[in-house]
């Protein structure tokens, strides 16, 4: 009877310390993705101080391929140019799902050319993320008064780039030239930049 006791105590904290171990979730590269919705284009995201132009669609899932919900994610940007208006995070939900929206804008007074920055996504301490985009964004000033709006500033920017054949132009906003007579910033970069307008 102490014989068999013993080895059920034994079984009982061998399982005890095993199970535990086994069965933590943690967040699995390969079974989670990231995806960017709203892009310009495979290489470039656009973002704007209310949020509405690309985000990050993430589904975090574990080692088991289960959804992990209510995870915190996180999103950071390594590039200086780089302006948000707030942290970009957010909790998934039950299917371990969130949309991370992008609030901010960009610095583009160094020059005309866009600017570029790694984006890293994490979720628990887990990279699940890491990739650079070229960023384009109507709230190109974040000059005193025009920090993360687009205002008078931003479209004295989009004024001086008018007509542009710079293709990789800060205000060439959907990334096509050849719009009229060959420029690269003409009436459909505007018309984007005028949906933004005051945002
Ligand atoms: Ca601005
Ligand atoms: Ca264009």
């Amino acid at each position: 009877m102490t014989k068999l006791f013993y080895i059920a105590i034994a079984t009982v904290v061998a399982l005890g310390l095993a199970v535990p171990a086994a069965w933590a979730s943690v967040p699995s590269v390969d079974n989670s993705t990231v995806l960017w919705v709203n892009l310009v284009n495979d290489t470039t995201a656009m973002i704007c101080p209310t949020g509405d132009a690309s985000y990050l669609d993430v589904t975090v899932k574990d080692q088991f391929n289960a959804p992990m919900a209510g995870v915190l994610v996180e999103a950071s940007f390594d590039g200086a140019e780089i302006y948000l208006v707030s942290p970009v995070s957010g909790t998934t939900d039950i299917s371990g799902h969130v949309n991370l929206m992008i609030y901010g804008g960009t610095d583009n007074s160094a020059g005309e050319q866009t600017v570029t920055s790694g984006t890293e996504v994490t979720c628990l301490g887990v990279t699940l993320y890491s990739n650079d985009k070229d960023f384009l964004s109507p709230d190109m000033s974040q000059a005193p008064g025009s920090e993360n709006v687009v205002e008078a500033l931003d479209y004295g920017i989009f004024a001086v780039d008018w007509l542009s054949f710079e293709e990789g132009s800060r205000s060439n906003f959907n990334r096509l030239c050849n719009e009229a007579g060959g420029e690269c910033v003409g009436g459909l970069d505007y018309s984007i930049f005028a949906a933004h307008w005051l945002h």
